[in-house]
């Protein structure tokens, strides 16, 4: 396939296939029998495969009852063109729920979120245990529209609802030893079918861990997200909270969060932990830096267009964050340090 890259990384409507001659092409390529590949964060197969994408839409996204949300909304990134919600809610990798791109939104519909525990604790002088309530009530919530972008080079814009770690953190009070911080998603395979049955899990490790610099979890732009297009979040985006990391491949943003916890020295995080050549402890977007199967100088922008469409575009460093978070790397050889 003939893929154009546009000079700027930005998308117009003009880019965009019309739905109408998208669902036309998507039964075409049925018929064609494209569907069935398995769409892995860790298989060679994953730059090209669509599989996930196509099938998506058939996904049952509608049984768990999401919540209309009160907040401020973004009105600095209004010129983003958003990836639609039918999209972000049924495209989606959470292993915990199967590994391929429409599991999560058709098995994770009956999954429990209230009550919720979150406990946020370590090295800090108040540590705290939110309940279910308190996600959405702690903190005044506000709508950021950010980029996503997958480490499997496609990437969506997002209308999140949320707020900054760094109101977090300062409530726990961290002490001058706290240098990381390490999050855990629930550990529940009675829950979460993924966790205990490696093929419909992927194979990595369970449970799901993260972790940030403390000077990456203050920055502003952290976001604690509970919500997404102005309701609460869908258990496939990470119910009832997830954390996202904008300048970060996607997989850095870990799903429905437990345990925050403030520590010493750096954690081993799941991804790097699995393949340390191919998933860093910083992941931060970069043209630059290749990952050894494929390029990361261009990513698929999934919009309400289909594989055809024109949405191939560049990829910007720190995922064009660049101008908030590149000081937090002055010095640092990002080729080694990926
Ligand atoms: N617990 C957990 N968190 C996770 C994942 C996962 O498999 N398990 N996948 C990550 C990856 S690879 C991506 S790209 C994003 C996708 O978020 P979305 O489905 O809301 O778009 O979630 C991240 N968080
Ligand atoms: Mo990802």
């Amino acid at each position: 396939m003939l893929i154009k890259i546009p000079k700027k990384s930005a998308l117009t409507a003009a880019d965009i296939t019309d739905e109408a001659v998208y669902l036309q092409r998507r039964k075409l390529i049925k018929t064609m029998g494209f569907l069935g590949t398995g769409a892995l964060l860790g298989s060679a197969l994953s730059q090209t495969a669509n599989a996930g994408f196509f099938g998506s839409d058939r996904a049952n996204t509608t049984q768990f009852t999401t919540t209309p949300l009160s907040f401020t909304a973004d009105k600095d990134n209004l010129s983003l063109l958003k990836t639609p919600e039918q999209k972000v809610i049924s495209h989606n990798n959470f292993y915990e729920f199967g590994a391929q791109k429409h599991q999560p939104a058709e098995l994770a519909q009956h999954f429990n979120v209230d009550p919720w525990q979150l406990t946020v604790s370590g090295e800090c002088d108040h540590p705290i245990t939110l309940d279910y309530d308190d996600l959405t009530s702690l903190f005044p919530l506000e709508e950021r529209i950010y980029r996503l972008r997958c480490v499997e080079a496609w990437s969506m814009v997002i209308p999140w609802i949320g707020f900054s770690l760094a109101q977090l953190l300062q409530k726990v009070s961290p002490k001058s030893s706290a240098k990381y911080v390490v999050f855990q998603t629930l550990d529940d395979a009675k829950q979460m079918p993924g966790q205990d049955d490696r093929r419909l899990g992927g194979g990595i490790t369970f449970p799901y861990v993260e972790g940030l610099r403390i000077d990456e979890a203050m920055n502003p732009l952290t976001l604690m997200s509970v919500g997404l297009y102005g309701k609460t979040l869908p258990p496939q985006n990470g119910a009832p909270i997830r954390l996202v990391v904008p300048w970060k491949y996607g997989f850095k943003s870990i799903k429905s969060i437990v345990s925050i916890k403030l520590v010493s020295k750096q954690p081993k995080t799941t991804w790097q932990q699995l393949a340390p050549n191919e998933y860093g402890f910083y992941a931060n977007v970069n043209p630059k830096h290749d990952h050894p199967r494929w390029s990361q100088a261009s990513e698929r922008r999934i919009t309400s267009g289909g594989l055809f469409a024109r949405n191939r575009i560049e990829t910007q460093p720190f995922n064009g964050y660049g101008e908030q978070v590149a000081h937090l790397y002055k010095g640092m050889d990002l080729s080694k340090f990926y």
